[in-house]
């Protein structure tokens, strides 16, 4: 499987699955500024023409984008990993309603002034704007985690790993965790996996790739 990803974006919960699944799998980078995947070389819009990330390729090279169907599509292929529970249990219609709540009420309200594909201008009050979007959501999640490390019947799952995405935005974003230490533990918990430590680890490397390319430049 091939993921089409960008560094810091929704990709890293796919990409923390894939880690988890023991799944064998390779990533792309995707620039979002111009489209462009291949160092430049190839027109991303091919794969994806919402032309967002993240896109994932499939072993039979069929092309699925949508974060939470990727991640369900992922989930199901890891058979030897309890990732997502078997079609139409109750665990699995609850593990569904997270991704989907994650997805519509979490990823779409997280916009931010210096994520791509924003239609907020980039001001301290569009920033403080998203917050109060996202806040109530937030504490919803939190209350649901009370004396719980996971959302679903406390074992990791799928909606855990896109999860960890909004709560790793919270300190990308320098949001605050207060009235938030459900979260926040979840957030601490998450880091100590080793799929998302070893994910996180390369993602960083990459950040400070970009970072270098930028001052190499400017
Ligand atoms: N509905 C999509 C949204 C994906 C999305 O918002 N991706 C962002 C990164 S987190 C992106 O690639 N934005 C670039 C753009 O829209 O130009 C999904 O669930 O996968």
């Amino acid at each position: 499987m091939k993921l089409f990803y960008a560094a810091g974006a929704s990709s890293l919960a796919p990409h923390i699955l894939l880690e988890e699944s023991s799944l064998t799998y390779v990533v792309e980078k995707v620039n979002l500024d111009t489209k462009t995947w291949n160092e430049g070389q190839n027109d991303y819009k091919q794969i994806n023409p919402k032309s967002y990330v993240p896109a994932l390729e499939t072993d039979s090279g069929k092309i699925i984008t949508e974060c939470a169907v990727i991640m369900e599509y992922i989930a199901k292929k890891a058979t030897t990993k309890n990732l997502i529970a078997e079609y139409d249990s109750q665990t699995y219609w609850q593990q569904r309603m997270w991704l989907n709540y994650i997805a519509t009420e979490l990823h779409k309200n997280f916009i931010s002034p210096f994520r791509k594909g924003n239609w907020l201008p980039n001001t301290i009050d569009s920033k403080q704007l998203a917050y109060k979007r996202v806040l109530s959501r937030l504490k919803f999640v939190d209350q649901k985690l009370n004396q719980k490390n996971y959302l679903v019947n406390n074992q990791f799952s799928a909606p855990d790993a896109y999860l960890f995405v909004m709560t790793n935005w919270i300190h990308r974003l320098e949001y605050s965790f207060n009235n938030l230490a459900n979260l926040k533990r979840f957030d601490n918990n998450m880091r100590k996996r080793l799929a998302v430590d070893k994910v996180l680890k390369q993602a960083k490397r990459i950040l400070y790739k970009t970072n270098q390319i930028k001052q190499n430049h400017s």
